[in-house]
Parts: C-alpha cells; sequence; structure tokens
C-alpha cells in the first residue's frame, strides 16, 4: 500500500514539505518588527529634524528597509534564467534492483519528494514565455540516499557534444553585445553564424524548429536527460540508461502566430498554466521511462552512446515506464523556492553514475561553480529548497553565510578526538562508491571520429514527422533565417539544410528567395578551426538506419484527455444558458475542461431566463490565442450584440486559424454564416449544434491540423 498524501508522520513524501516548514513564516496577524525583531509605530514617514527639515542618519527603521532593498537582487542565472517551479512527488511502479542499487528506483513502498523547474534557454528573468526555444525540465529528487538531480530539456538531443563549446553556443544566442538585442530569441546573426560553424548543432536546432520549440504548456512536453548514464546494481554491474518523462496529456504545441500573440497578450501564460492547474487540483503527471542498454552493447549502434547530440531510438531500445511524477504544490515563495533552487547533473546518489559524456563532464564542473556567484558562495546547499532530506555530515566548515552550528573540535578525518566521526560507509552501508571503468588511453585535445556524423538524425527526425509537423519546421527556418542580415550565414545554412533534406533546403529557400548553394566556399574563413570545417561532416557520412521512427513525431504520443483544457465561451445579454450548461455538464463535470465566459463588459450578464452569470473575461481584456477552444450558444439577443463586435470575429476567425475546435449552438449559426468558418462546413473540428461528446474528442485532438493548409487567406 502506497502511503497517501493526508498522511504526514514518517511519510518520505512529506519530509521535503515538513522540511521546509520549518523555515516559513506566516505574518498574519502580526505586528511588523525591524530585523532586530523591535516592533515598528512607522512604515511610512523617516525620522526628520523637524516637520520639514532633513532625514536623520540615526534612522535605523529607515536604514536597514533601503539596504535591504537595495541588495533585493542576485545574478540571474546564465542560462535558464526564465522559469517555474512546482513540488511534488516520485513513485515507483516496479522494483529495478536488477539493474540499479538506488532506493529511488527500488522502493515501490514509498513516495520520494521533487522539485522541478521549467525553464526557457535563453532569455533574461523577464522574458516571454513563449519564445521559440529548447525548454529546460529539471527535477530534483529528495531521495532518502541524498540529493539526485535530473537536470534535462525537453528535446533527447543537445546542441553540442563537448562543454568546451557551450559558452560560444550560448555568447551567439544571447543578445547581441553590442546593441543587446535580440532578447529571448535565436532569429539573428551570430547564433546562426555559430550553428552554421558547428553542424553538430543542426540536429538540436531542428527540434528547436519544430513545434517542441512553441510547447502549449509545461504540462504538455517531454523531458529527456539527454545524456548515457549508467545504473549500478548492488553486485557492481553496470547498465547504460537514458531517461525519459512522458507527459499524460500528451505533447501539444502551439502555432507560431499564436507564440507571438500569447507572448504580448500573456508573457506569463505558461507560468500562470502550471500555476493555476496545480491550484484547481489538475496536477500535472509525467511517466519516467529508462532505455537500458547492456555494457556489450556500447559500440552496436551507427551512433556513439557518449554523443549527446544523438538520441537512441525507440525502435531499437524500447522505453520501459518505470514510475510516475505529480506535481501537487506551488510554492509559497518564487524567490526563496524556484529562483534560489540549485540543480546539478553532479548530484547522484549510489546506484547511478556518469559515463564519459564530455558534454556531461564539463557540466559535472559548471553547475556548482556558477552557484557561487549566483547564491554567493559553498553554503547554498543550506538553502531550505536546496538541502538534503537526510541528514549530512561532513568536514566542510565556515564561509559566508554558514547555517549549520557544527558541535565538537575536530573538523577534519581521520581523527581520534572526533572518535572518528563522521564515519566512512562502506559500499554494503550505503557507500558510494565510483563504477570501476576501465580507461586506457592517450591524453589527447580532440573528439572520437564516432562523433563525426551530423547529418542523419536530424534527417530522421524531419523524415519522422507529419507533413503538417513538417510545413511548420520549414517555416520556422524561413522566419528565422529571414531575420538574418548576413547573406552568407543565410547560404550557408540553406546549404547544410540540404545536406539533411533537399525539399526541406529548398522549401525554405523559395520563401527567403534565394538559391542553395551548390557548396560551401572554399575557404569560408581561415580561422574557424578545423573543427568548424563543414566538409568534415558531409555526406557520404549520412546513415539510413531507420527510415521513420514514430516516437519523433509529437502526434504520436496521443492523450484522450481535455483535463483542464480552457474552453473560451462567447457570450451577450440573452445568451441561451441552458446549452450552455448542457455543454457544461458533461465537459467541465465528467470531463474536467474549463470554460470561461466571455462577455462585451466585466461584471454579471444575463441569460434569456434572466439569471446572472460572472463573466470571466471582458473581451476587451483576452485574445482567442490564451484559450484551446471556443464555444458560443445561442439566445437571439445575445447573437444581435456579438455581431456588432468586431473583436468577435477576430476571435472566431484566429481561432479558426490556428486549428482549434469552434461549436456554434442555435442563433450562433449566424456569427458562422458571419465569418470565415463558414467555409469550412465539412470540418470535423467545427460544429454547428454539436453534441458535447463530438466537441470533447475534436478537442482532445488537440488540434485539427489538416485544416491549416486551407486557412492561409484568413487575415487577423
Ligand atoms: Fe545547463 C542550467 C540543462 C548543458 C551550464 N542547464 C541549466 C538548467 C537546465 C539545464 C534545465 C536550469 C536548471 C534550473 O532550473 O535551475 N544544460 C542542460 C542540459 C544540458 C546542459 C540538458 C546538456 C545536455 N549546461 C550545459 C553545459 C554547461 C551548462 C555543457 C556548461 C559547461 N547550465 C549550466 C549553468 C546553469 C545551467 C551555467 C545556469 C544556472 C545553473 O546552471 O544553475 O551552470
Amino acid at each position: 500500500m502506497k502511503k497517501n498524501e493526508q498522511e504526514t508522520s514518517g511519510c518520505p513524501f512529506h519530509s521535503k514539505m515538513n522540511d521546509l516548514q520549518k523555515n516559513k513564516v506566516s505574518s498574519e496577524g502580526k505586528p511588523m518588527t525591524t530585523d532586530q525583531g523591535v516592533k515598528i509605530n512607522d512604515d511610512a514617514n523617516s525620522l526628520k529634524a523637524g516637520e520639514r527639515g532633513a532625514s536623520l542618519l540615526e534612522d535605523f527603521i529607515l536604514r536597514e528597509k533601503i539596504t535591504h532593498f537595495d541588495h533585493e537582487r542576485i545574478p540571474e542565472r546564465i542560462v535558464h534564467a526564465r522559469g517555474s517551479g512546482a513540488h511534488g512527488y516520485f513513485e515507483l511502479y516496479e522494483d529495478m534492483s536488477k539493474y540499479t542499487r538506488a532506493r529511488i528506483f527500488t522502493d515501490t513502498e514509498h513516495r520520494t519528494p521533487v522539485f522541478v523547474r521549467f525553464s526557457t534557454v535563453a532569455g533574461s528573468k523577464g522574458s516571454g514565455d513563449l519564445a521559440r526555444d529548447i525548454r529546460g525540465f529539471a527535477v530534483k529528487f529528495y531521495t532518502q540516499e541524498g540529493i539526485f538531480d535530473l537536470v534535462g530539456n525537453n528535446t533527447p538531443v543537445f546542441f553540442i557534444q563537448d562543454a568546451m563549446k557551450f559558452p560560444d553556443i550560448i555568447h551567439s544566442v544571447k543578445p547581441e553585445p553590442d546593441w543587446e538585442i535580440p532578447q529571448a530569441a535565436s532569429a539573428h546573426d551570430t547564433f546562426y553564424d555559430f550553428i552554421s560553424l558547428a553542424t553538430e548543432s543542426l540536429h538540436n536546432h531542428m527540434w528547436a524548429m519544430s513545434d517542441r520549440g512553441i510547447p502549449r504548456s509545461y504540462r504538455m512536453m517531454e523531458g529527456f536527460g539527454i545524456h548515457t548514464f549508467r545504473l549500478v546494481n548492488a553486485q557492481g554491474e553496470s547498465h547504460f540508461v537514458k531517461f525519459h518523462w512522458k507527459p499524460k496529456l500528451g505533447i501539444h504545441s502551439v502555432t507560431w502566430d499564436e507564440a507571438v500573440k500569447i507572448n504580448g497578450a500573456d508573457p506569463d501564460f505558461h507560468r500562470r498554466d502550471l500555476w493555476e492547474a496545480i491550484e484547481a487540483g489538475h496536477f500535472p503527471e509525467w511517466e519516467l521511462g529508462l532505455q537500458i542498454i547492456p555494457e556489450e552493447d556500447e559500440h552496436k549502434y551507427e551512433f556513439d552512446l557518449l554523443d549527446a547530440t544523438k538520441f537512441v531510438p525507440e525502435e531499437l531500445v524500447p522505453v520501459k515506464i518505470i514510475g510516475k511524477m505529480t506535481l501537487n504544490h506551488n510554492p509559497d515563495n518564487f524567490f526563496a523556492e524556484t529562483e534560489q533552487v540549485a540543480f546539478h547533473p553532479g548530484h547522484i546518489v549510489p546506484g547511478i553514475d556518469f559515463t564519459n559524456d564530455p558534454l556531461l563532464q564539463g557540466r559535472l564542473f559548471s553547475y556548482t561553480d556558477t552557484q557561487l556567484s549566483r547564491l554567493g558562495g559553498p553554503n547554498f546547499r543550506e538553502i531550505p529548497i536546496n538541502r538534503a532530506v537526510n541528514e549530512v555530515h561532513n568536514n566542510h566548515r565556515d564561509a559566508q553565510m554558514r547555517m549549520t552550528i557544527n558541535k565538537g573540535k575536530a573538523a577534519y578525518f581521520p581523527n581520534t578526538i572526533g572518535g572518528g566521526c563522521p564515519h566512512l560507509a562502506k559500499m554494503a552501508e550505503g557507500g558510494f562508491t565510483s563504477f570501476e571503468e576501465r580507461i586506457d588511453g592517450k591524453k589527447i585535445r580532440d573528439r572520437s571520429p564516432s562523433f563525426n556524423d551530423h547529418f542523419s538524425q536530424p534527417a530522421l527526425f524531419f523524415r519522422s514527422l507529419t507533413t503538417w509537423e513538417q510545413t511548420h519546421l520549414i517555416n520556422a527556418y524561413a522566419f528565422e533565417l529571414g531575420k538574418c542580415m548576413l547573406d552568407p550565414i543565410k547560404q550557408r545554412m540553406l546549404w547544410l539544410l540540404s545536406q539533411i533534406d533537399n525539399r526541406l533546403a529548398t522549401a525554405v529557400a523559395d520563401k527567403l528567395g534565394m538559391q542553395i548553394p551548390t557548396g560551401i566556399e572554399e575557404p569560408i574563413n581561415q580561422n574557424i578551426g578545423a573543427d568548424a570545417d563543414p566538409h568534415k561532416h558531409e555526406p557520404p557520412a549520412v546513415k539510413h538506419y531507420l527510415e521513420k521512427s514514430e516516437a519523433l513525431s509529437q502526434e504520436r504520443l496521443p492523450a484522450a484527455t481535455i483535463e483542464s483544457r480552457k474552453i473560451a465561451v462567447l457570450v451577450a445579454k440573452g445568451f441561451d444558458s441552458a446549452a450552455l450548461q448542457k455543454m457544461r455538464t458533461y465537459l467541465e463535470e465528467l470531463k474536467h475542461a474549463n470554460f470561461l465566459l466571455i462577455a462585451p463588459h466585466g461584471g454579471t450578464v444575463s441569460s434569456e431566463d434572466n439569471r446572472e452569470h460572472k463573466v470571466d473575461h471582458a473581451l476587451m481584456t483576452t485574445e482567442s490565442v490564451l484559450f484551446d477552444a471556443l464555444y458560443i450558444p445561442g439566445g437571439a439577443k445575445s447573437i444581435q450584440v456579438l455581431k456588432q463586435e468586431g473583436k468577435v470575429f477576430k476571435f472566431i476567425n484566429e481561432t479558426l486559424k490556428h486549428c482549434k475546435t469552434i461549436a456554434f449552438d442555435g442563433d450562433a449559426e449566424e456569427l458562422f454564416q458571419l465569418s470565415a468558418a463558414k467555409d469550412f462546413v465539412n470540418d470535423e473540428a467545427i460544429l454547428l449544434n454539436g453534441t458535447p461528446e463530438q466537441f470533447a474528442s475534436a478537442l482532445a485532438k488537440h488540434r485539427n491540423w489538416l485544416r491549416e493548409p486551407h486557412t492561409t487567406h484568413i487575415a487577423v
């Protein structure tokens, strides 16, 4: 029997929530004090020499208040600055002790508390959520054996193969240093200059250009540990492993047109979505899957397991689902929890170990290092959100903001004065022991030739997408390259795209009004270094080991659920509330979608039967892009009012263009006839007097992408 959430005592799931409790403070009913605990009786006026006189230096209340304020900011994360977090737990379905001795993967009895932070990569802390970008997916497991951080992204591959290049790719994508433009956008020259010289990045870049780069919600995206890690069992045997998070709500995205508009209408769209879903009890869930690869298969594949720009197709190694993560608590304080949380791929527990992936190896240095400047010193581990739930004992001492009061004289090992404590733990007692991998090689600053194929997997990715996903990707490339100003960079990109897929390159070239060059001009530039020479990675290196991988298309992880989907309901005075109620009963009460009433004004709106209904949004304060579907109930008077509102037609036509479900009931047929929807009578996601069941099933498909090619003429 799993311990349930209400039980708090002794339940490992609650160990982190209880631990945080020690630091939580509520000021309800309490007098205001200074930081020293002195009660304050005036917080609005400084101490002055006379009513119109100068302020006095002795005013300790003013000095303390201003000083604290002056130092409120800490440096934002150098990457992944914009993010949102939530608490939850992980539960294991099946004991994996055959592969690992890590208790989180062997103990099916207890839940492990987690804190998760989702993020974009390039933008600043205040940038819009809908930037086209990779999303960070970082999970901190507070296990009974110490902290395990799985610091991944929403794509199974990374841009570069060696950590040495990380500062370069980040400098290239960040705002250009002379004019600090553009914010949270990769569509600029420096990024494409770099990408086109570092062909290894083409693969991850292709994922960023696909719909994965603009998710509908953090709750509707996959997560990946990316690197190959090791699982090590109690006998010291190792298996390679790749970690996957599969969202229960399916994988969904918005269109680029929506993304741009959402960033204006609600730049906190993803942050709000996560928060509101958890507050409403729609707890987001992901299943954890493992791809387990025996040691002896290390060299079996056409790619190198140590190369983070490659994934292992699920057709070659299936993903074994072993557990589920649920997020069920919002933080109490954004800064204390979400901002101060410090993840590190080097935080592992016995039973999990690293591989020689050169990207992972470099990360193992970077993450502690960055916290030293971001959080102010090595004691960041004592910040409540970062501290382990099991006991921590070692001889680390002092440094800024030390909280622990270590007792005793001995702060060294070995010692006799402290009774030899803290003492060491053997492997059988839970002590960490590194996997004894045999290493035999020269010291060399180079990369293995097995990392050289930069084109096969991007080509496989493109081939595996549906037609509409391919169209979105082509449009994304055309947009991004269209924003670059330097022709040689665009040409280089077109040539590289042609090495991946000629149809892709031709479509992008057409949109740019450019020709695909027949080759890269020789030499591009004498100073780029041998590693950046694209000829090194040209076909015939392309390997065609799989025609398609179903799992690469996000359409292939269908989710029948419409839970927490937002349905806009356009109404005015005199609307048919019986029709709305019928829809609501099925979609909201049974299927857990959310209906939100939008009227030409705020306050309340009365229906045909003279009942008042709370308006959720006045038409002027909202936009269609913030919803998943649209419903317009009948009611002659209501429709006559709505007909006069230009924004109603913008709402309908935009919802139509973004391929969402629309249902018109009764008199609302007039709006159907007056809008662009009238040309889509046979569209299965446009319903005229449709049933709630039809509405739910169209909405569950997320979008009717087959509509898209026929909507290009609709101007919104
Ligand atoms: Fe990183 C943050 C994910 C490569 C250096 N990274 C950071 C975060 C995520 C990732 C999700 C945000 C964590 C949070 O929410 O606080 N990073 C990745 C993935 C990578 C990767 C999936 C490749 C597979 N990162 C990578 C390299 C380096 C860094 C190669 C440096 C050599 N990453 C950092 C960092 C950050 C960071 C500078 C910024 C803030 C932080 O660490 O705590 O150290």
